[in-house]
């Protein structure tokens, strides 16, 4: 992947389809002969139409406190990827042309935008689902922003991002509202890892970004994005569109391929030199999760151990080690969107072969176990024969990462940490809404992401807010500086990654919960509504869940314990709480939820690195500046597609200082 380091110039980077070299070179495609298959990408600067190397990234490697102006420029067609065929405007979606609910593919200009995952920013940079803007120019969403102190076409945004935050290992990728599972299937997704010149860290950690080595530039660090695909015989990219319920005609509930890309390449090899290597494991996939080891296909022997040094949000207080031949810790788990910052020394391997596995089952985590000679490989390393001298940093020498980060969780308690407490609790549920087919839509806390119920109404509880002549209704609206506790509970059969936008979390613990009684309880909380169950062609009754209607009970007072709405989950938990694995004690924007449990998260709106008793928790931007909100969502990019999403709002703390100004410095 190609790696531009940020300074003060302008970065152009232009969405556009072309030919990347993603199959292996034997690949003899049934017509013709391989040159390529179609993709869209992330293009740095106008390039040709037909750019060799791979679709991924760039890698773009920001400084913190040096802001990195970014044009993004949607050059999107659809002439030879199938896109179009796989949309489906059943969904909500962006809908550029306002045609409402419509049993056809699209076809007109090609809508994107770009989210900077795991990004401390202001509303208007964060990139989310209605930030738009389509390919021929004519159309943007209604939260569409560009830097007003520079000229852009309308098929262009310019965002000048502050890079405030903490040294994170964030990403970008597309987030279309109802097409983020197609524009990051057809290719859409880099790195954005934010170095800190001023963090300590330990002598010989390999540098993030491009060093002169003795024979040319050389990648200390090595992105290994993972990804799953589906390819037709002549190697162009497939998106199964036969949906499962009359509703969503071209929908899945999840796309899993067939087939590993790693960087954009169909089950590559990596040649490395017996010594430590530093990559950052992103899973870029749409729903697959990975439990991934290292292993030599010849002696059996498995290893080596995996040392994972940085979280989603960064740096870990000391190393982990991932040991395949421990009993506990013995996989690196990820679900889509996290990310693993991970040391591996290949010393001692001199002229081995070794294959990364995969046994993550799919659904997660009680699926179907991936076939140990497709899915069940990812990557190969092949480690040269002669010996290699090695002065980095070992993380096997316990040598602290850096100095101490802000802990809000005690993670050997999996309670908050001592001075810290909740200014509020929410509970909040995962559902699944089934239709005569299988999976309808997916849902946080029972609602959609309008906020409205299926009859078109809304409720009391939720607040309207418009902005750019749209109604939303929220109910996550936090104030700046708050610590907050999510005990989100998992009423569906799989896991699911959840992801916030603006902050990183931490979590605080996991617990089971016996989910029948609990549904039970939270089934007789339902009210009953004159809208019509289609099931039975007869109003809910009383005591019946009903699809979509948000919560049970009023969001703000039927839980006298906590805000959300649902019955309290007190008496339903079973067994004692687990606290984070030492691999997840870091900061995390997307954290796995599993199945009939709940999983608390410690959510502070306040940058990551200040202290727990910082008089000023405030973040230097206003992040309410444009009142476009944020979203917080399952991470599974099918079920965001539809409905698994919701918009948040935060609250702007009074007399704050703020150093960047929205319409002056982004
Ligand atoms: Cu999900």
């Amino acid at each position: 992947m190609e790696t531009i380091v940020a300074g003060t110039a302008e970065i152009m980077l232009t969405m556009q389809e072309f030919q990347a070299s993603v199959m292996p070179s034997a690949f003899v495609p049934a017509a013709g002969t391989y040159t390529g298959t179609w993709v869209w990408g992330y293009r740095a600067g106008i390039t040709s139409t037909n750019p060799a190397g791979t679709y991924l990234g760039p890698v773009i490697v920001a400084t913190r406190n040096q802001p990195t102006q970014i044009r993004f420029v949607n050059n999107l067609a659809a002439n030879n990827i199938a896109w179009r065929d796989w949309t489906d405007q059943t969904l909500h979606w962006a809908d550029p042309l306002g045609s409402g609910m419509d049993m056809n593919h699209y076809q007109g200009p090609i809508p994107a935008v770009v989210h900077v995952h795991g990004g401390e920013l202001p509303p208007v940079l964060d990139g989310g689902p209605d930030a738009w803007f389509t390919s021929d120019g004519a159309y943007q969403g209604h939260a569409y922003y560009t830097h007003p102190g520079v000229a852009a076409a309308g098929n262009e945004a310019v965002y000048r991002y502050p890079n405030t935050q903490e040294a994170s290992m964030i990403w970008f990728h597309d987030h279309l509202l109802g097409g983020t599972r197609l524009n990051v299937y057809a290719g859409l997704a880099g790195a954005y890892p934010i170095i800190d010149p001023g963090l300590s860290l330990p002598t010989g950690l390999h540098p993030v970004g491009l060093q002169q080595g003795a024979s040319g530039p050389v990648d200390y660090l090595v992105p290994l994005v993972l990804q799953d695909r589906m390819f037709d015989v002549n190697g162009q990219l497939l998106f199964p569109n036969v949906g499962i319920n009359p509703e969503h005609p071209f929908w899945i509930p999840e796309f899993v391929g067939d087939t590993i890309v790693v960087n954009g390449k169909v089950w590559p090899y990596l040649d490395v030199q017996p010594k430590r290597y530093r990559f950052l494991f992103v899973n870029g996939s749409n729903a697959r999760t990975y439990e991934l080891f290292l292993v030599n296909p010849v002696t059996k022997a498995m290893g080596p151990p995996m040392w994972q040094i940085g979280t989603d949000g960064g740096y870990l207080d000391a190393p982990v080690k991932i040991d395949p031949n421990a009993t506990k810790l013995n996989k690196l788990v990820l679900m889509p969107g996290e990310r693993a910052d991970v040391i591996i020394d290949f010393a001692g391997l001199q002229g081995q072969t070794l294959i990364m596995r995969n046994t993550g089952r799919h659904p997660y985590p009680k699926g179907t176990p991936p076939g140990g000679s497709t899915i069940g490989q990812i990557i190969q390393f092949r480690v040269q024969p002669a010996a290699a001298l090695d002065s980095s940093y070992d993380p096997a020498s316990g040598v602290p990462l850096r100095p101490p980060m802000v802990r809000l969780v005690n993670p050997t308690t999996g309670a908050l940490a001592a001075g810290v407490a909740a200014q509020k609790t929410r509970q909040l549920t995962l559902n699944e809404v089934m239709g005569a087919g299988g999976p309808l839509e997916v849902l946080v806390n029972n609602s959609k992401w309008s906020g409205k119920l299926p009859d078109g109404t809304s409720r009391a509880d939720f607040t309207a807010v418009t902005v750019g002549g749209v109604t939303e209704y929220y109910s996550e609206l936090p104030n700046e500086g708050d610590t907050e506790v999510w005990e989100i509970v998992n009423l569906t059969a799989d896991a699911h990654p959840i992801h916030t936008h603006l902050t990183q979390v931490q979590l605080v613990n996991r617990q089971g919960l016996n989910v029948n009684k609990y549904n039970g309880a939270y089934a007789a909380a339902f009210p009953g509504s004159s809208m019509i169950d289609p099931m039975t062609g007869l109003p809910y009754p009383p005591g019946v869940y009903i699809p979509a209607f948000g919560p049970p009970l009023d969001y703000n007072t039927g839980n006298p314990r906590a805000l959300g709405g649902n019955p309290d989950i007190v008496r339903f938990l079973q067994g004692p709480v687990r606290p984070p694995s030492a691999n997840e004690a870091g900061w995390k924007d997307t954290v796995i939820m599993f199945p009939g449990e709940v999983t608390r998260i410690a959510v502070r709106f306040a940058p990551m690195d200040k202290p727990i008793n910082d008089p000023n928790l405030n973040y230097p931007f206003d992040p309410d500046a444009s009142g476009h909100g944020f979203v917080w969502h399952c991470h599974i990019v099918d079920h965001e597609d539809n409905e698994m999403m919701r918009p948040y709002k935060v609250t702007p703390k009074g007399g704050a200082t703020r150093t960047y100004i929205q319409g002056t410095d982004y």
